[in-house]
């Protein structure tokens, strides 16, 4: 294929058509920067855009997972049901893109194969799978935490004559599973809002387990018109609880420690949350991720909770989580467990024999043969650096981030890496990201990228990359800081355990508030912490 280079080169390119690339380009577009977004998916909303399995829905309610930037958008916007379904997240995309003008600076279609420091221009050069070489003086990564599958390979796979489908890359045309025999691998958050919807229609549903999860109800429901008038009265005030709590969500956080607490009123905490439902059982007590004891009092509670749901005891035994509460991510459901009171759905323990093999006609797992006609690969993600490590990304020196990262992501801030100027990440790793509402954390990078290149421009600077001893020492605190919880005690994917021969560093940095004015600070200081140059 011939390549061909833009001729202007652009102040800014911004890399995904996601949440965060849609707000940058907004942003930068309002400060007089010429930016485009490339993306590889032929439409907007990012995760949003790929995970189209059956029941995908946010599980953050939808009245915080919005933009805040806008308070018109904001109050002109009306969710339907307290998490949104993953097809109304994207009409609320579309809606963001043509209110805000963007779809003229989206190019879609558009993977980004490789993107290069180039040292003797000081640009960077974004070289695209239709031949483009794309030149740009800030390279802006908006490629999402959970956007590059985790699909393992398993002996026999491709010997399978049956239909096979990740949820991560749903069909766009959806899948029809009516009288069907259907294996679901793998029993987190994508697993745990598909198998309800799956049961639905499948003749035949075999859930392979290798860990339990735990899952909170979401008691979804429409929106009452009454409580939404009453948060956009005071939109403002919701905002600022959320930022102000540690996953810049309001989970209406208890301050007390469960030891403080009479067993009652634990009980009845913890009972308010349950009927509450989703994240917020989080902020039931604030000793909640440190004190192993605490943790373990909510943990049976919710083994409690399951054996009384589930109608068969071996199954409600399988179901109940062994590990710690809140280790991996907590999962939130419409009728999970519910679903295994049905005749055709079946839990296969996988925990002790794993997936021996996939033959032409089903997979051998668990001890058991399972013949099939679908399988379901829901299987995860390699989170937070997977998207960065399929693009050839290269810094001064020709050095490229997948060495540099080869013993784990080495960040100041989750922002950049040293070796590597004019390149952001918009929540990488090293940044609340994963351990926020998504969209506020995404729209404090956004405004701290877009600060820091009107103070660039505004001071005739070039360059800015962070200094390497800098980032060492916010990795090391990143590290510690998980390391005063109970974060570490499980293989989460927070840690990469997930995806083998990933290196085991916890990747996203626990609390939002800290973290936020730590960037304020930062910024307000010249940009501490980083080299500037005119160069
Ligand atoms: P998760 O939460 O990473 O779940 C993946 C599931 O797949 C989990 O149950 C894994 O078991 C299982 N898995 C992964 N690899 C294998 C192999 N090789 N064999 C058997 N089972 C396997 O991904 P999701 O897509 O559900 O959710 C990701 C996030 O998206 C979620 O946290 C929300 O934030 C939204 P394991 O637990 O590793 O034993």
């Amino acid at each position: 294929m011939t390549t061909q280079t833009t001729t202007a080169p652009l102040d800014a390119i911004i890399v995904g058509a996601g949440f965060a690339g849609l707000y940058m380009l907004h942003r930068l577009r309002k400060s007089g920067f010429n930016a485009r977004v490339v993306e590889a998916g032929s439409g907007a909303g990012g995760t949003w855009f790929w995970n189209r399995y059956p029941g995908a829905r946010v599980d953050i309610e939808s009245m915080q997972y919005s933009y805040k930037f806008s308070d018109e958008l904001a109050q002109e916007w009306n969710w339907s049901e307290r998490y949104a379904t993953q097809p109304e997240l994207l009409t609320y995309v579309a809606h963001v893109i043509e209110r805000f003008k963007l779809a003229d600076g989206i190019q879609y279609n558009t993977r980004v194969n490789s993107a290069k420091f180039n040292d003797s221009t000081g640009l960077w050069d974004i070289d695209t799978n239709d031949g483009q070489v794309i030149q740009a003086r800030h390279c802006i990564m908006a490629t999402g935490c959970l956007s590059s599958t985790n699909e393992p390979s398993f002996p026999g796979q491709s010997s399978f004559k049956g239909e096979t489908y990740h949820t991560g890359r749903w069909p766009r045309e959806g899948v029809d599973f009516t009288g069907k025999t259907v294996v679901v691998i793998g029993t987190g958050s994508s697993s745990i809002q598909s198998i309800p919807e799956i049961a639905k229609q499948a003749k035949q549903l075999y859930v392979l387990q290798r860990t339990a999860n735990y899952s909170v109800p979401a008691h979804n429901q429409p929106l009452d018109p009454a409580y939404v008038a009453d948060i956009k009265a005071n939109y403002g005030d919701l905002r600022a609880r959320g930022l102000a709590q540690p996953l810049a969500y309001d989970i209406n956080l208890n301050p007390k420690l469960c030891s403080e607490l009479p067993p009652e009123e634990v009980r009845a905490e913890l009972d308010r949350r349950w009927a509450w439902g989703g994240l917020p059982i989080y902020g039931a007590f604030a000793d909640l991720l440190v004190d192993a004891k605490t943790n373990s009092i909510v943990a049976d509670y919710m083994r409690e909770k399951i054996r009384s749901i589930v109608k068969d005891a071996k199954t409600a035994e399988l179901l109940s989580p062994k590990g710690t509460f809140g280790c991996k991510r907590v999962c939130v459901d419409t009728g999970y467990y519910q679903t295994y009171n049905l005749p055709h759905v079946e839990l296969v323990d996988i925990s002790q024999i794993g997936i021996e093999e996939i033959t032409a006609t089903g997979v051998s797992a668990g001890g058991r043969v399972i013949d099939t006609d679908v399988i379901v690969f829901a299987t995860g993600f390699d989170a937070m650096t997977g998207s960065l490590d399929r693009i050839n990304i290269r810094g001064r020196g020709d050095v490229a981030l997948k060495d540099k990262w080869a013993a784990g992501p080495i960040t100041y801030l989750g922002l950049m890496s040293a070796g590597f100027p004019n390149l952001f990440t918009i929540t990488g790793p090293g940044s609340p990201s994963v351990l926020t509402n998504m969209i506020m954390a995404i729209e404090q990078h956004v405004d701290f990228i877009t600060d820091c290149l009107e103070y660039l421009r505004a001071n005739g600077i070039n360059h800015i990359e962070p200094r390497h001893e800098v980032e060492l020492v916010w990795g090391d605190h990143v590290q510690e800081v998980a390391n005063g919880t109970l974060l570490y005690s499980c293989n989460s994917w927070y840690l990469g355990a997930n995806v083998p021969g990933k290196p085991r560093v916890f990747m996203p940095y626990l609390g939002y508030p800290a973290y936020a004015e730590k960037c304020r600070d930062v910024a307000a200081n010249g940009y501490e912490g980083f080299d500037l140059s005119a160069a």
